[in-house]
């Protein structure tokens, strides 16, 4: 059976391609959600609605568990999904916040995400469980998501738009950033020009590495050797999923209604 993995829209890739990174065998069901993107301006109960049709849906794909690659989802509706679905759910929060904790050395870690993410206080929350005495400081920087969306990632507007978001965190003094939001990772090399002593976190990798354990765990991990098979889903715009997911991925790919 494959893996499911959700997102608001395109961003997610970021989690499906680690996940194939470090387990090349594993089929996937990915779902975008691109005819309800953005989730990150909109209300718990809307998030939370959507990621219950959204796990549904890869549900009625036959999924073995699904990872919720989407932070403004998870910050918002883990908890109650986990409540509603018997099989394995993983979120980007609790993975990303453990390695902002096991990197920061002066023990202050900056977070960035959507609006959503952001005033959902939850990877502050996760990060204060791991350890209490770290000082965070959460930003939201909305105008991320359509530059990245729009594949504006090394122009001068997306440096200038960064450089007015995360001045701050040089006069914090933070020593880790966590990039909460499933389209940061792509600003990398942009983020690092203004914050180049900063250690940067992307949740993707540790939800794939998480995910690993979790099936390893459950004996679910697919021994077979056979190919695996990617299916791609959205809900909207699959021209241009196809397209902005065929550079993301370095390959092209067929998306489904
Ligand atoms: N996928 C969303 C997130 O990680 O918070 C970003 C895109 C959005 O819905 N705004």
């Amino acid at each position: 059976r494959p893996i499911g993995i959700f997102d608001s829209g395109l961003g997610g890739l970021t989690v499906f391609k680690e996940i194939v990174n470090l387990m090349p065998n594993e089929s996937i069901v990915y779902f975008g959600d691109t005819a309800r993107i953005p989730y990150g301006s909109k209300s718990k109960e809307t998030v939370t609605k959507f990621a219950m049709q959204n796990t549904r849906f890869l549900l009625s794909k036959n999924v073995k568990i699904v990872v919720v690659a989407c932070n403004t989802a998870s910050a918002y509706a883990y908890e109650f999904l986990k409540s509603q679905f018997d099989i394995p759910i993983i979120a980007v929060i609790e993975p990303g916040a453990r390695a902002a904790v096991m990197a920061t050395r002066n023990k202050k870690v900056g977070v960035i995400g959507t609006e959503g993410t952001i005033a959902s206080g939850s990877f502050e929350k996760k990060i204060l469980e791991y350890d209490p005495n770290i000082s965070v400081f959460s930003k939201p920087c909305p105008l991320f998501v359509p530059l990245v969306e729009e594949g504006w990632i090394d122009k001068e507007v997306t440096y200038l738009v960064a450089k007015e978001y995360l001045e701050e965190f040089k006069e914090k003094g933070i020593d880790t950033l966590v990039l909460g939001c499933t389209h940061y990772p792509f600003l990398q090399n942009v983020i690092k020009k203004i914050l180049p002593e900063v250690t940067l976190i992307n949740p993707a990798l540790e939800t794939a590495k998480q995910t690993y354990d979790v099936l390893k765990q459950n004996d679910m991990l697919n021994t077979l050797d056979d190919e695996p098979t990617y299916y791609f889903y959205a809900s909207d715009n699959l021209k241009k999923f196809e397209a902005v997911a065929s550079i993301f991925l370095n390959e092209k790919i067929k998306c489904e209604e």
